[in-house]
């Protein structure tokens, strides 16, 4: 029997392959953010490996993937349900980059510590958005429905192994090697010629429309490492003369702890693609969509961390806008400096930042008996605190990175009313429920808290 974890590196891995394959600058990415890795490890240590092992890390990746509709999104639910995965975490970005991008987002991804330290594999996955009248009309909606309800993105026998794994936690070898094939069959780039004029019709409103609906298949977007030192990464990718976006996203370079997610990524390179004019003739042509993406992970935040970081974005924003001739990653460091502790401690005497806890097994006894709070705990040497890895994306870099990618700004009449779409309904269209990463995030807090209660009697047991 192979268990759902198995599955899930085991399709991580052949994913990583394909695209590699497919994306050749995708290969030079992940070769980069290994030497960086080892150079870091080199340097640091064992510090380089507190939030999670150089195996785990080097192994660690995301996917993007773009779907059309909710039955799409329920199939693809179903198969990485497969794979241990839910659904976790709303992201709206319809409205978070200054192009057009009809998407509302979530990310399926394994939300137990033990399956994350084992695979981390997530997928950040967005549904399009044609009822939205900001972007498409009455008459551009039925004929995109139209289209996207005539595909079939996952055959059947996939979703029927797919349902199997799920409900038995796993596949026997045979299946699951025919399991695996499927699914990453689901995602590979289609030789299908695309419809030159659909295409652009599409293309007009949003190049993410375009590659979402133009086509009559699904592929993976990008497949993104992780690196533990992305300011390097980014210097030796510019140093080997790859074109990378002009900013590292999210937080800024400082002397502080890492916390949330930075990512960057090389620019969205043209494939060729075989394209049907509307005489019938088949064409080579070039789409430009996929790009290759880099992230670094952080120290999860708790909701008043998160509150915390989102005013520090505004604050960002403010002083860009009075000062506009400033360098913005200058000014978003000295925010940092001035509004963030530096050290883990004080995030955890905040209850800015989650950890877990564990009582140090070998300290020594002198007697007194443990304080009750955490802080002192861990300050007097009773509790050790280990910090817990952001699994999460950020919609404004998200929406950053999908920005710096389009070629196109698209359109969107703001004259119409948006609908507002949020994480009920995006689980309604899923049949899932899609989790609250902050939830996840405080019941694995919790629930070690409760551990060292126990162990050092504290509740007066
Ligand atoms: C998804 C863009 C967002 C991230 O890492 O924030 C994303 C896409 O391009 O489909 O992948
Ligand atoms: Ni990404």
């Amino acid at each position: 029997m192979i268990s759902q974890w198995q599955l899930r590196a085991a399709f991580a891995a052949r994913l990583s392959d394909m695209y590699g394959r497919e994306v050749p600058a995708y290969t030079t990415l992940v070769d980069v953010s290994r030497e960086v890795n080892e150079d870091v490890l080199r340097t640091q240590g064992a510090d380089a490996e507190r939030l999670g092992s150089i195996g785990r890390v080097t192994a660690e990746r995301h996917g993007a993937i773009r779907v059309g509709t909710p039955q799409e999104l329920q199939q693809v639910a179903r198969v990485f349900g497969a794979l241990g995965m839910h659904p976790v975490g709303f992201y709206d970005l319809r409205e978070a980059a200054a192009s057009a991008v009809p998407v509302v987002s979530t990310a399926f991804r394994p939300i137990d510590g033990e399956e994350l330290a084992r695979n981390p594999f997530r997928v950040f996955t967005s549904l399009l958005t044609p009822a939205d009248p900001r972007f498409f009309d009455a008459d551009l909606r039925s004929r995109l429905e139209a289209f996207l309800a005539g595909r079939e993105l996952f055959p059947p026998e996939l979703l029927a192994l797919a349902d199997r794994a799920e409900a038995e936690r796993g596949l026997p070898e045979e299946d699951a090697e025919r399991f695996l094939r499927l699914a990453v069959q689901a995602f590979e780039l289609s030789t299908e010629p695309v419809d030159k004029a659909w295409y652009e019709t599409l293309e007009r409103i949003s190049a993410v429309a375009a590659d979402i609906g133009g086509v009559r298949s699904t592929h993976i977007n990008h497949l993104t490492p992780r690196v533990l030192d992305i300011d390097e990464l980014y210097r030796r990718m510019t140093a080997r003369g790859i074109e990378m976006i002009d900013t590292i996203q999210g937080p800024p370079a400082w002397k502080g702890p890492d916390v949330l997610l930075r990512q960057t990524s090389f620019r969205a390179l043209a494939e060729s693609r075989a394209m049907r004019s509307p005489d019938g003739t088949v064409l080579s042509g070039a789409l430009r969509v996929r790009f290759g993406e880099v992230e670094a992970r952080g120290i999860a935040l708790t909701r008043e961390g998160r509150a915390l970081y989102d005013h520090l974005l505004t604050l960002v924003d403010q002083q860009a806008a009075a000062r506009p001739e400033a360098d913005r990653s200058d000014l978003t460091r000295a925010v940092w400096e001035q509004h963030l502790p530096a050290t883990e401690q004080e995030l955890i005497a905040r209850g800015l930042a989650c950890f877990t806890y564990q009582v140090v097994p070998d300290r020594p006894r002198d007697g007194n008996r443990p304080p009750a709070g955490i802080v002192d705990l861990v300050e007097q040497g009773w509790v050790r605190a280990e910090p817990i890895v952001y699994e999460d994306f950020l919609p404004r870099s998200a929406a950053g990175i999908f920005q710096s990618n389009l070629s196109g700004e698209g359109s969107r009449n703001n004259d119409h009313e948006g609908i507002a779409y949020d994480a009920e309904w995006l689980s309604g269209a899923i049949g899932r429920e899609v989790l609250d990463p902050f939830a996840l995030y405080e019941q694995q807090q919790n629930h070690s808290l409760a551990q060292v209660a126990r162990a050092l009697e504290l509740d007066g047991t």
